[in-house]
């Protein structure tokens, strides 16, 4: 029974009924009755395997199929009236020809399926920040999850009350034939189509579909921002806590950073680290004229490999309980999981992520490097207080960073705003398994959101720079790391996980004032001395003042290639591009010389 007497949903999943043809119509409420049901379904099918509930209570594994096992950026398409307004770093497709021939792929995809009608919202139900959306998916795996990663059921329905300001989704698994595979987006109408996947970005429309896509649209038309970014609060002895926001690619350590335990010297000292969001920030220009993030998600859907007791015990922790796991290990010995590099004891007899009998002795993954774990918000130890807070927390500094083997120094800062969306316009960093395709090929990334600006990046570009002068004075700090620089053996130069805690108070002392710095070509770079290595140690040995020398060190020969990638990604973004942009990109090459 339709749980709203909301006219514009109705009629709208009355089409999509027509449309799909499912066998049964079944509305998620959010109670944990109905969820606890779906969940019995899941396990009954095989959709879903219930783990050991005394190691792992409420969790779940899940496989998806082996060839769909991330973001296809391929098939994923911005479908603007006009071609220009997608740019030239979206695919783009018409949206009349779209509607009209995913609708026969659609048409009677779910005949013999139940439709399950997802109401959710991104940001606190009624808080400034909130806008609600609505997935119709066959998928009790995509249900069970929406659960986790957005508050949902008959709140939300109530907060929408008669309006008809909603984002409508679909997304219907049908064979998960490659071929028909679409992830689409019509930004004009709200609107979001997803066909022939079941994985994680694909499918779980509230996320990359609607918070960054929809809503990155959505905020340059009514003043507002929609990043691909973390949040983080660091708390000072003196129980002042100051939040920073982080772009990265995907796997590149947001959930890492975001989860970040402070140093034993920091922690000793009093320094604390909040995790208000792991993914996601939505950016709004608050009253007192600063920059203030919410997090829309209600949970995290995190890189499980490498995700352990030392790297970061925040997440491993968050996963313990009421948690679904996706293409993990499965360790038969006592029904938990398993994934690389969580411990150093791969199970005897366990299950790899495509299903097989696995050991770990043919040297093959047990885990897909792209396995993922969903799990609730609330589960996180150092979830910030703040977390609930409708109106969000206000950002000192917005930090960009890549996964660069060479080129880019372990942090620098920029100039000024204007700079700073220069430095984020150039990010690039090397490709990662979240997305289908070759790994570890540098290719720009502008602000992290490459995959995911649902508009021409020449007019994001335009509307960072616009958000900028709105601020003013009041603007955040904005700076670049880089974790990820390797000798020639590829061994990271850096420690890295909870030690760049040292990099980020560094950070902070800029935002404050309290440190000096050197100009560089390419910005203010740290003095040695102010970074604190004290009882660093990196690869089993003591991290020393030269080695920190070598990663604050800008190779003018090195950055010189680099402006030529620069230059190619620019032309590309023809008249679009903002000029101020074009002559920041002047300024390097000069400085350069
Ligand atoms: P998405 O969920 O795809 O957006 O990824 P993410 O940006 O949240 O990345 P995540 O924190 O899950 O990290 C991805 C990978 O990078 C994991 O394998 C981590 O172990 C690794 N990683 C994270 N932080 C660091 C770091 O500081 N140093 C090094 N060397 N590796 C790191
Ligand atoms: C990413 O790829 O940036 C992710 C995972 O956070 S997904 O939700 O699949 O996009
Ligand atoms: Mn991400």
């Amino acid at each position: 029974m339709a749980l709203t007497t909301n006219q514009h949903v109705l009629k709208w999943v009355d089409e999509m009924v027509a449309l799909t043809k499912p066998d049964r119509v079944v509305w998620i409420d959010g109670s944990e009755e109905q969820l606890e049901a779906l969940r019995a379904e899941a396990c009954a099918t095989g959709e879903m395997e219930k783990l050991n509930e005394e190691k792992l209570p409420g969790c779940y594994l899940h496989r998806s199929a082996v060839n769909d096992v991330a973001r296809v950026e391929g098939r994923t398409f911005i479908c603007t009236r006009n071609k220009e307004d997608a740019g030239p770093t979206n695919n783009w497709m018409d949206p009349q020809e779209t509607y009209e021939k995913l609708g026969k792929l659609y048409d009677g995809a779910m005949k013999g399926r139940t439709m399950y009608v997802i109401p959710y919202c991104m940001a606190h139900v009624g808080s400034p920040f909130a806008k609600i959306g609505f997935e119709l998916t066959d998928s009790i795996y995509v249900v069970l999850s929406m659960a986790i990663m957005t508050r949902i059921g008959q709140e939300v329905l109530d907060f929408l009350g008669d309006s008809p300001d909603f984002v409508k989704g679909l997304h219907a698994k049908k064979d998960l034939s490659e071929e028909d595979r679409y992830i689409v987006h019509f930004p004009e109408d709200n609107t979001i189509w997803s066909i022939n996947s079941g994985y994680g970005g694909n499918v779980l429309l509230g996320k990359k579909c609607f918070a960054l896509r929809i809503a990155s649209f959505q905020a340059r038309k009514e003043g507002w921002m929609a990043e691909h970014m973390l949040i983080l609060g660091i708390e000072n002895p003196e129980g002042e806590t100051k939040y920073v926001c982080a772009a990265f690619p995907s796997a590149c350590g947001k959930t890492n950073l975001a989860m970040l335990i402070p140093p034993k010297k920091y922690a000793e000292m009093g320094y604390k680290a909040w995790c208000v969001g792991d993914d996601i920030a939505w950016l709004r220009i608050g009253e007192d004229g600063r920059l203030w993030a919410v997090n829309p998600e209600y949970g995290f859907f995190g890189v499980a490999p490498g995700t352990n007791a030392k790297s970061n015990p925040n997440a491993l922790a968050t996963t313990r309980r009421n948690t679904i796991f996706t293409n993990v290990v499965h360790n038969l010995e006592d029904n938990t999981i398993w994934w690389e590099k969580l411990d150093k004891n791969p199970p005897k007899h366990a299950v790899n992520w495509k299903g097989e009998p696995w050991d770990g002795s043919d040297g093959t993954p047990g885990a897909h490097p792209n396995s993922r774990f969903t799990a609730p918000s609330v589960n996180c130890p150092c979830l910030s207080p703040e977390y609930n807070n409708p109106n969000g927390v206000p950002i000192s500094a917005i930090i960009f960073g890549g996964r660069r083997a060479k080129t880019a120094p372990l942090v620098y800062q920029s100039r000024d705003w204007a700079h700073g969306v220069f430095v984020g316009s150039v990010l690039a960093s090397e490709t990662t398994a979240a997305a289908a395709g070759a790994v570890g090929v540098v290719r720009r990334d502008p602000m992290a959101m490459l995959p995911f600006c649902g508009y021409h990046m020449g007019d994001y570009f335009g509307h960072w720079l616009e958000m900028g002068e709105k601020l003013g004075d009041k603007a955040p700090k904005i700076f670049h790391v880089n974790w990820f620089r390797t000798d020639d053996e590829g061994n990271f130069l850096w420690p890295g996980f909870g030690d760049n805690m040292r990099v980020l108070l560094w950070i902070l002392a800029r935002c404050e004032g309290k440190v000096s710095a050197r100009e560089t070509a390419i910005g203010y770079l740290p003095y040695v001395k102010d970074i604190d290595i004290e009882g660093l140690e990196n690869n089993g040995r003591e991290f020393t003042h030269m080695m920190l020398d070598e990663l604050l060190t800008v190779d003018k020969a090195l950055w010189r290639e680099d402006v030529e990638g620069i230059e190619t990604f620019y032309a590309k973004l023809g008249d679009r591009l903002p000029a101020k942009l074009r002559e920041e990109l002047e300024t390097l090459k000069e400085n350069l010389k």
